[in-house]
């Protein structure tokens, strides 16, 4: 197999847990809106785009909403995501995720973000990390979310690399998918670790032994 030059990074769920926070403003949404919304659905709008994610919460819906309306859901719950993730500091990177950026920046492996998240920038920002990987690509820059290997196709091109030689980190299945339908290689963590599909496995980035995959 060709070594792997360039490593790719979902960021909620890998590099920072903000499921919460999604799970937080969508359930405010939902209930002002009179609509039935657990975590057990939440999981099912891990790496799934902003819209889509309201598609999945509106299975629930007793009535029809106007794409106006469905707009105007979407932007009053970002307006709640964007002040909870306000309050998030350098503290709430992942356990094991510094170890291995600095491991991969220290070995010459490029590192990129590849998220769904509109609010990458600001994510990264609050966590101390702008400026910090070589290239990044998020919501704001595609129009297919994942499964669509979109995302992470932008992110090797960023790199300057071909997606042969990049390995993408998920935590979602939906990512799992995406980085293997453009032809990478992923390794699955969190809620992606028993996926079988992927390429390697680990329970998060503090169990993985990143040299071994790397080599
Ligand atoms: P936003 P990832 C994804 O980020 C989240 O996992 C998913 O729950 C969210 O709906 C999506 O970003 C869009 O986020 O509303 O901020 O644009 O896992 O791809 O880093
Ligand atoms: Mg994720």
């Amino acid at each position: 197999m060709e070594k792997i030059q360039g490593v790719i990074f979902d960021l909620d769920g890998v590099i920072v847990s903000t499921d919460d926070c999604h799970y937080r403003a969508w359930k405010r949404m939902a209930d002002e809106e009179g609509i039935y919304f657990d975590r057990t659905i939440n999981e099912r709008l891990r790496g799934v785009s902003r819209m889509d994610s309201l598609a999945i919460i509106l299975e629930r819906a007793e009535k029809n909403y106007s794409d106006e309306e469905k707009q105007q859901m979407a932007a009053r719950k970002n307006a709640y995501y964007v002040e909870l993730i306000g309050a998030l500091t350098g503290e709430d990177i992942l356990p094991g995720a510094m170890n291995v950026l600095c491991w991969l920046k220290e070995n010459g492996v490029k590192i990129a973000v590849g998220s769904s998240s509109r609010n990458t920038p600001i994510i990264l920002k609050q966590i101390g990390l702008e400026g910090y990987f070589d290239a990044v690509a998020d919501g704001n820059q595609i129009t297919r979310s994942k499964p669509d290997p979109e995302v992470f196709l932008l992110a090797a091109k960023l790199l300057g690399l071909e997606a042969s030689r990049c390995m993408v980190v998920e935590d979602a299945d939906a990512g799992v998918e995406a980085a293997l339908a453009g032809g990478m290689r992923v390794l699955g963590v969190g809620s992606a670790k028993d996926n079988k599909k992927a390429t390697y496995r680990a329970e998060n980035l503090e169990k993985v032994d990143i040299e071994n995959i790397i080599g």
